[in-house]
């Protein structure tokens, strides 16, 4: 498995799945998930609720997915997860457990990748927008999340690209950076 980095709308991505940074109520919101349903359509707003009628009662919690189809997006499905929000300072252990939840949004959004046959996935930077988790932070959750489960998790065979989708220069510059961190090193000039 390759991970990439592409800055640009998730919404455009020709790949089999795009993960979606949804909120519990899987019944849409702004940010990814807005231009999600926007552009997909209301056949995935459709399966949301049955979703939500069906297995999610009390909505879908934080640090799982669920897959829907992905309408009439360049997709085959969309993968919803839930992502935390940033803990204040005051808040203590919040962060251990909170970094947690936001690793298992790409364990758990990968692993259904996987059950469903998706060979390429796109993947927003979950959390680091309403949810006001600091881009470096979450840039590294997600990197190490995924470069781990690529050694370790039989992701190698089973998908062939990882890419995160980055809305901005800035984002994207993050992300290139931990990237190149957690694969060779920090960068020296
Ligand atoms: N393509 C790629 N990245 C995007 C796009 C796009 N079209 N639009 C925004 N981003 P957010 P969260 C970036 O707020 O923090 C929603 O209302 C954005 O710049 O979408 O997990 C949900 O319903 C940021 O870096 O997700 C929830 O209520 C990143 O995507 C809540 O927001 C995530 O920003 C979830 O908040």
């Amino acid at each position: 498995m390759e991970i990439t980095l592409t800055q640009g709308d998730i919404t455009e991505q020709q790949v089999d799945a795009i993960v979606n940074a949804a909120n519990s109520s899987l019944l849409g919101g702004g940010g990814v998930d807005g231009a999600i349903h926007r552009a997909g359509g209301p056949e995935i707003l459709a399966e949301c609720r049955a979703l939500r009628a069906a297995h999610y009662g009390k909505g879908l919690p934080t640090g799982q997915a669920v897959a829907t189809t992905a309408g009439r997006l360049p997709a085959r499905w969309v993968i919803h997860t839930v992502g935390p929000v940033h803990p204040d300072p005051r808040e203590g252990a919040e962060l251990a457990r909170r970094t947690e939840l936001l690793a298992s949004c790409y364990r758990e959004s990968l692993r259904i990748a996987t059950e469903l046959g998706a060979r390429s996935v796109a993947l927003p930077a979950v959390s680091t927008g309403v949810y006001g988790w600091p881009m470096e932070s979450a840039a590294r959750i997600a990197l190490a999340e995924v470069m781990e489960m690529g050694r370790t998790g039989g992701l190698d065979e089973a998908i062939d690209e990882a890419r995160f989708v980055l809305f901005g220069a800035d984002a994207y510059g993050v992300f290139e950076r931990v990237l190149q961190e957690l694969s060779h090193g920090p960068m020296v000039d």
